[in-house]
């Protein structure tokens, strides 16, 4: 299995956010690709290339354009204003109530095109989040030219960022492009099964009218996690996209392999009913019994297994990377997904 990977997604490290009241450092660091790289290198699973530059074109069919831009160009604008210092977070945002305008202040715009404060702007942050992008369209095209599967390694993450907010060490929306990109191509019908911790709420959001994307997502219930205000059962689609959005929200402390299992097969069973001409994995690892910020059971060797089951599908499968931060096993544990599905 080929993977698309840019070293420019170094270039994004989060300095500091807030866990539980306390400033900590960023979870969402560099050396977590480090980590998948040794371990992709070290089991020989395929050659490891640096994608091609595309045009933001398609980030802007799931993105609008005026969020695009305020990504591409707030570290200049912040930086100008407040010279001295190392990252922009926004602390103030747009929330529910009268509809609120889009100010031209560059902190009043960072709070409205934010969720919450993890997305933090550094100066490569830009880079990084292109080069994301990158990966998840070369992956894309490598799909579309004929591979059965392909591995995005994105970083920064993309399943928590909405058309037009980020948040969650989100920005760009890499699993949403790539889906974006195949309908363009042709396809008719794609499905991103979402398997990161947390629910995928920013792709749910860009897909919630939509019939042509289904979405499912397994991750920790949002009664009790992150990100808190989406992600409920009953959550289904609205309009033309009701039915067609699944979440399976699982309890966390007592998630292991066998109820994380359960919930996998019926998701499995929605794909093949839908009859997905593709299947993209929003592939989050923080589902790992050691993850510090998550409360899942699962094993190494369950990732293993996870694979295999999502190549029972036997559906061309594009993995893109999401979260996960127990970092000495990330490599372990991403690599034992992509080796399950390939058989080996
Ligand atoms: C991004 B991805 C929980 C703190 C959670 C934000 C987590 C973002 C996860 N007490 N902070 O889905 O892995
Ligand atoms: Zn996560």
């Amino acid at each position: 299995m080929i993977t698309f990977y840019s070293e420019r997604q170094l270039e994004h490290c989060g300095v500091t956010e807030v866990l539980s009241g306390e400033v900590v450092s960023s979870f969402e660091c560099p050396e977590r690709v480090d980590q998948v790289l040794n371990r992709l290198r070290e089991r020989s699973l395929g050659d490891i290339l640096a994608p091609e530059s595309f045009s933001l074109d398609t980030a802007c069919r799931v993105h609008t354009p005026d969020y695009v831009e305020f990504l591409q160009t707030v570290w200049p604008r912040w930086h100008q204003m407040y010279p001295d210092t190392t990252q922009a977070i926004p602390y103030c945002f747009a929330v529910r109530g009268l509809a609120p305008r889009c100010p031209d202040h560059v902190e009043g715009q960072l709070g409205y095109y934010s969720l919450d404060m993890t997305a933090s702007i550094v100066p490569g942050t830009w880079n990084a989040i292109k080069a994301a992008m990158d990966c998840a369209l070369a992956g894309q095209q490598h799909i579309a030219g004929g591979a059965r599967s392909v591995f995005s390694l994105c970083r920064p993450p993309g399943h928590h960022a909405t058309a037009d907010q980020m948040g969650g060490y989100c920005y760009l929306n890499n699993a949403a492009i790539a889906a974006q990109a195949y309908l363009d191509s042709g396809c008719k019908k794609i499905a991103i099964l979402d398997v990161d911790y947390h629910h995928g709420n920013g792709t749910q959001s860009i897909f919630y009218d939509r019939d042509d994307v289904l979405f499912l997502s397994l991750h920790a219930d949002p009664a009790q996690d992150y990100p808190h205000y989406w992600g409920y059962a009953d959550e289904t689609g609205v309009g033309p996209g009701e039915g067609f959005n699944l979440n399976l929200p699982l309890p966390i402390n007592r998630t292991d392999w066998s109820l994380y299992r359960q919930a996998l097969d019926k998701a499995l069973a929605a794909i093949q009913s839908y009859g997905a001409e593709v299947v993209i994995v929003s592939l989050g690892l923080d589902t790992f019994e050691q993850d510090p910020i998550s409360f899942f059971k699962l094993k190494s060797d369950n990732y293993l297994e996870l694979g295999q089951l999502i190549a029972g599908l036997n559906l061309p499968t594009q993995f893109v990377f999401e979260g996960g931060y127990a970092t000495g096993a990330l490599g372990l544990n991403t690599v034992n997904v992509l080796e399950g599905f390939s058989g080996r």
